[in-house]
Parts: structure tokens; C-alpha cells; sequence
């Protein structure tokens, strides 16, 4: 197939002929052929696209990517790794990948999973082996404070384990991995922005968690699929406890919250509570559900909750049946077209949009018309929808410019539309001369999420768009069968989107944030403190026995390790604890134990420790493996392991 990326023509009449798919049927076979074949026969099951015209310079963008040797990025990306279970820290408008932060699944550059601090973070069997080496992460967001990132914390799910991580943006670490109970297919996930109650608290206090699959609760393994279902799990964000649940009809898909904390939302696509997709497609509307924090945690204090199986959360009732009455509802259905996906929220702070997915719709959810039912001001929920615009085929992720525009990836027409909130808001009013949609951009190709710098905060700055497209096809060099994937970037400073880079991914690209550089301040050097193992000065290190249990303290400063050789019998448990005594930026130390699976790095003033068994007889050449010092080869140690 060919490979423009020319822009298509601004005529929206050829746009109208992309009808509503009405029938369940047909959304069905329109996305699975688009997702296994490629655009032009994507395109023949749905509508016409709009014809291509060449792209115009005269409206180019201002924006590049291309820096100069040695010139820094003006943006961070934090970006979810996908089956790789890591986040990537990108640098933006270059695109250029600054480091990866282990989290679900073990790394071989830092040893993560292999250091006994990283294990314990991971989780362990009683054996001391991990408990998960897998992990499938999506979404990553930052925590807040006076509706922009502060710098503290991010999040990042693993879908497959219902793990939420927390990475410390001091340090660019993961510190905390918390199991979900009584959840799967652990999938939205967003931090709050704000207190409900509490003005002072203006920063993020909680991280909401979306359940996409439903089980039996308790998980008895019962075959009927209607005793199944799903739940919304709010976590602490300092202790990173579990602090309660939500009991819902339906389930989760995508999640958002509100500026000033008091609502959060999950899309649903599976009212229906099927169990094939032919159930979760026979209903032509699914729901934004939205939750009342403060209700709801109201609840939980006057002990009206129960719990499931042996977690001892507290889960209330957010099913339709115990929410009818708007004045004490903690839940609140709004129903929106067939099976829709992303929510995202407006940086003006009013509306919550969510995109169609099988519907080819836009439906924006004005919040103070939610809060409006809740204090039983507003008679009928759905009036809280203020815009259900056509779009494009196959909407999914929402981004913002801060200018009033929303930008929709569109996954059957592998497209990225920007269109008018406010315009959209007045055509379903009424106003059928009002244009909403302003400018839609080919990608290459099928994309799933978007972001633009700065979207999911109150400083929207409307200047870069990435887009993570799910195939990328033709835009490489082929490398066998499995492909890269295309993450690209897109100028949207102008009136016209511009397509200004392609970057191969490893599968697969889910969802990232763009944000300035000022709002982290990273620490390059750990302090000795952060470590309770901590070997503060060389004299301190030896081998020290207690039965079968040896441990070994050990101190690294280029370009030797503070022990010559150490000496241990076969059988031994040997605990091995590094402390890198460097102080200089970018000294980083590595200890590799050849024949014992150990091999991991202490950065600056960092420690580090491993537990093994000494189980052969022998010498071993213990080495650094992270370059430091012109006499780097020779930073050796030998473990002498006596029969
Ligand atoms: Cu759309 Cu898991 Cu965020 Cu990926 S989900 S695309
Ligand atoms: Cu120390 Cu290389
Ligand atoms: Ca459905």
C-alpha cells in the first residue's frame, strides 16, 4: 500500500457520507477487519474517506524536533511501556528515549528483580522467587497540585496482575507495587486532582482504578456469567493502601477525574455485563459512570459497606438498584453510545469527553449538570450530555490544545480529528451552521492513544501532539515479522495539524503525558540515608557469619571495590550488600557474579543487595559491568567459594 501522509481535504461533504453504524453487526466486522488488515481495506467496509490533497507548506506549523548535538528537550514523556511492563521516559519535541523505569517485569540493566529491594517491591513467593516476571502496562499519569503535575509521583497499571506502581519522580524509581483485590483486567486509571471536602487539600490525595473484566465476588470460579462483576478500587496515594471499592453494574474502561475532585468517571462498554463480545456489542448505548468521592467515602466512614472474600477493603454498593434516588447516590449512569472507550477531561475543567469506539461520536458530559442530579437539581441525567457530535470512525483517546479544541484519534480511519468543543456544543443544540470539526490529519497507521503537551492539565499549551499508532507497516525497514509500532508527533500550534515525525516503538504504545521540563527537579546523586543497609564507610565492610547465613558488606569508589576477594563455604546463603561510595554524577557501578545470575548496578550513593546460594566450589570473578574509570576492566573482586 502506499505511504502519504498527505492531509486530507478540508471538504466535509465527502465527511458526510460517513454514516452511524447502527447495527452491532457491522461495528463488529468494521473493527476487526481495519485491526488485521491495512487502511484501504479498513476503508472498504466503512465509508468513503475523505479524498487526499497535497500538503499545504503555507499552513505549516512553527514547531520542530530536530535539536542540535548537545541542545536539551523542552518536555518530559512518561510513557507506558505496554507488554514490557516499564514506563519510558521520553524527551519531547526529539522524541528520543532517556530511560526506561522498571516496574512489573524484571530488567537486566539495573537488576530489577534480582536486587533484593527490587523483589521486595515486585512481590515474592514464600520460596523468595517473584511472584509475576509479566506484565501488560497502559496507562501512566502524574500527580497534581493546583491542576498541573507536581512532580511528586506517577502511576502506571500492569493490566494482566491488577498492579498499580508508583514511580518517585525524584528519582525516576519505582517504590511501591500494590495488587488490586478482587479485580481483573485492571485497566483505567487517573489521579485525583484535588480534595472533595477539603479546599486546603489542592493536590493529588487518591488514584482511581478501573476493573475492565467482571468476576464472581468472591472468585469461586462459577461458569454464569451473570453473577460476575466489576469494581472501582480508589488507592491512597501516599501509603499506596487500598482504601476502598466500589460495587458497580457493568464495568470499567477508561477513567478521568474532575479539577476540583469531586467526581471521577469510567467508561463502559460492557453494560450489557456479557460474556462474548456479541452480548457486550447488543446494546446500541453503554455509560459514563460517574462516582461521588465524597459520598462515597461518607459511606465507607458510617460503616455502610461490606467486604469481599478475605480483603478486608471496604466495598460499597455503586449498582443501579442502590442508586436511584439522586440525593443519596453514590453512582450515576450517563448513558452514552455503543461501547465508547477513552474519558478524558476538558482542561477548561467542564466537561468530560468520551469517544465513541463502535459509535463514530464525540459525547461531551457537561460536570455541573452531574453535580447538578446529585443535589436533585437536574431531573434527568442524560441532560447532562451537552454535545453528541459525529467525529470519525472508531474514536478512542481524547487530547486538548488549551484553545478549546479536543483532538480524537480515529482507529478505523487512521486518522487524528481536531474538532471544536464549543462549536460541537451549539450544533447539538440546534445550530446546524456551526462547523465543528477544524482540521483531520492522516496517521500511519490505526492509532490508539494521543496526548499533547501539557492536555491533562489546566496549562494545556496546544503546542506538540504524539499519537501512538498501533501498526506501522510500511513507514520502516522491515525486520521480520514483527513490527515496530509508529509513535508520531504532530505540530498542532497552527490552524492545520503537521505531521513531523515517525519513531519506531516496541510493542506496544498505550498512553504517555507530555509536560514541561520545569516541573521535575531530579536528583542525580541518591543519599546514603535512603538506605537502612547502607555501608557508610569502607572500614565497615567484611564477611560476616552466622551459620549457614554469611553476609558480605562491600563499598565500590572507582575503580575498586572496598574487598580484594572475600571468601565463603559451598551451601552458603550469601546476602551481598553494595554500597557505591561515589559521589560524582553519572558514577554508576556494577556487580556481576558469573554463574549465579547476579548482575546488577548501585548509582551514586545508592545500596544494594542480593541473596544467592554459593552452591559451586570455585573462583569467581566478580566485575563491574557499568563502565566508570579508564581501569574499569580491572574493578574486580574474587569470590572464593571453598569446598
Ligand atoms: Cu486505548 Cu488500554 Cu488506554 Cu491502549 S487502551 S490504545
Ligand atoms: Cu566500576 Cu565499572
Ligand atoms: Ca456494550
Amino acid at each position: 500500500m502506499k505511504s502519504d501522509s498527505s492531509l486530507p481535504s478540508k471538504d466535509t461533504t465527502a465527511w458526510g457520507r460517513r454514516r452511524f453504524l447502527n447495527t452491532a453487526a457491522l461495528a463488529g466486522l468494521t473493527m476487526g477487519a481495519a485491526a488485521c488488515t491495512d487502511k484501504e481495506s479498513g476503508a472498504a467496509n466503512a465509508p468513503a474517506a475523505a479524498p487526499a490533497a497535497a500538503p499545504d507548506a503555507a499552513h505549516a506549523g512553527t514547531n520542530a524536533t530536530h535539536l542540535k548535538p548537545g541542545e536539551l528537550d523542552t518536555y518530559y514523556g512518561l510513557w507506558s511501556g505496554g507488554h514490557t511492563g516499564d514506563m519510558r521516559v521520553l524527551g519531547l519535541p526529539s522524541g528520543r528515549e532517556l530511560m526506561r523505569i522498571p516496574c512489573f517485569v524484571p530488567d537486566a540493566l539495573v537488576g530489577w528483580g534480582i536486587t533484593n529491594e527490587s523483589k521486595k517491591i515486585m512481590g515474592t513467593k514464600p520460596d523468595g522467587s517473584l511472584r509475576y516476571t509479566v506484565g501488560d502496562s497502559h496507562h501512566t499519569h502524574a500527580s497534581y497540585k493546583d491542576g498541573n503535575y507536581d512532580g511528586r509521583y506517577a502511576w502506571i497499571n500492569d493490566k494482566i496482575n491488577a498492579r498499580i506502581a508508583r514511580i518517585r519522580l525524584d528519582y525516576f524509581i519505582c517504590d511501591k507495587i500494590t495488587q488490586l483485590p478482587n479485580v481483573q483486567g485492571f485497566h483505567g486509571i487517573f489521579p485525583d486532582k484535588a480534595d472533595p471536602v477539603d479546599p486546603a487539600i489542592n493536590y493529588t490525595t487518591r488514584v482511581f482504578c478501573g476493573a475492565e473484566f467482571s468476576i464472581p465476588l468472591p472468585n469461586t470460579g462459577v461458569d454464569d456469567g451473570t453473577q460476575y462483576r466489576s469494581m472501582f478500587t480508589c488507592v491512597d496515594a501516599e501509603s499506596m493502601e487500598v482504601r476502598w471499592q466500589v460495587l458497580i453494574d457493568g464495568n470499567c474502561d477508561l477513567t478521568a477525574t474532575s479539577y476540583d475532585g469531586k467526581l471521577a468517571a469510567t467508561n463502559q462498554y460492557n453494560i450489557e455485563m456479557g460474556v462474548t463480545y456479541e452480548d457486550m456489542m447488543s446494546s446500541e448505548r453503554d455509560a459514563c459512570l460517574f462516582f461521588n468521592i465524597a459520598r462515597i467515602e461518607a459511606a465507607v466512614k458510617a460503616g455502610k459497606f461490606k467486604t469481599v472474600g478475605t480483603s478486608k477493603v471496604p466495598v460499597v454498593d455503586g449498582t443501579h438498584e442502590a442508586n436511584k434516588d439522586p440525593k443519596t447516590a453514590l453512582t450515576a449512569y450517563v448513558s452514552v453510545p455503543k461501547n465508547p472507550h477513552g474519558v478524558n477531561a476538558s482542561p477548561d475543567g467542564k466537561y468530560f469527553i468520551c469517544a465513541g469506539k463502535l459509535s463514530p461520536t464525540a459525547t461531551v458530559i457537561e460536570l455541573a449538570k452531574v453535580l447538578d442530579w446529585f443535589d436533585g437539581k437536574l431531573e434527568k441525567l442524560d441532560a447532562a450530555i451537552v454535545a453528541e457530535v459525529e467525529i470519525g470512525l472508531g474514536p478512542l483517546h481524547t487530547a486538548f490544545d488549551g484553545r478549546g479544541n479536543a483532538y480524537t484519534t480515529l482507529f478505523l480511519d487512521s486518522q487524528v480529528v481536531k474538532w471544536n468543543v464549543d462549536a460541537a456544543i451549539k450544533f447539538h443544540a440546534g445550530d446546524k451552521a456551526a462547523k465543528y470539526v477544524v482540521d483531520r490529519i492522516d496517521v500511519q497507521y490505526q492509532p490508539g492513544h494521543l496526548n499533547a503537551s501539557q492536555s491533562e492539565t489546566k496549562a494545556a499549551d496546544g503546542k506538540y501532539l504524539a499519537v501512538g499508532c498501533k501498526f506501522s507497516k510500511d513507514r520502516f525497514l522491515p525486520v521480520g515479522p514483527l513490527h515496530a509500532e509508529n509513535e508520531q508527533l504532530i505540530d498542532i500550534s497552527g490552524d492545520k495539524m503537521v505531521l513531523l515525525a515517525d519513531h519506531p516503538v516496541r510493542g506496544e504504545p498505550h498512553d504517555f503525558i507530555i509536560f514541561k521540563r520545569e516541573l521535575l527537579q531530579p536528583k542525580q546523586v541518591y543519599s546514603l540515608d535512603e538506605f537502612p543497609l547502607a555501608i557508610k564507610d569502607p572500614k565497615e565492610s567484611g564477611v560476616f557469619r552466622n551459620g549457614k547465613k554469611v553476609t558480605v558488606k562491600m563499598t565500590s569508589q572507582a575503580p575498586a571495590f572496598s574487598l580484594r576477594e572475600f571468601k565463603v563455604k559451598k551451601g552458603d546463603e550469601v546476602t551481598l550488600i553494595l554500597t557505591n561510595l561515589d559521589k560524582i554524577e553519572d558514577l554508576t557501578h556494577g556487580f556481576a557474579i558469573p554463574n549465579h545470575n547476579v548482575n546488577f548496578i548501585v548509582n551514586p550513593q545508592e545500596t544494594a543487595s542480593v541473596t544467592f546460594i554459593a552452591d559451586q566450589p570455585g573462583v569467581f570473578w566478580c566485575y563491574c559491568t557499568h563502565f566508570c574509570h579508564a581501569l574499569h576492566l580491572e574493578m574486580r573482586t574474587r569470590m572464593i567459594v571453598e569446598a
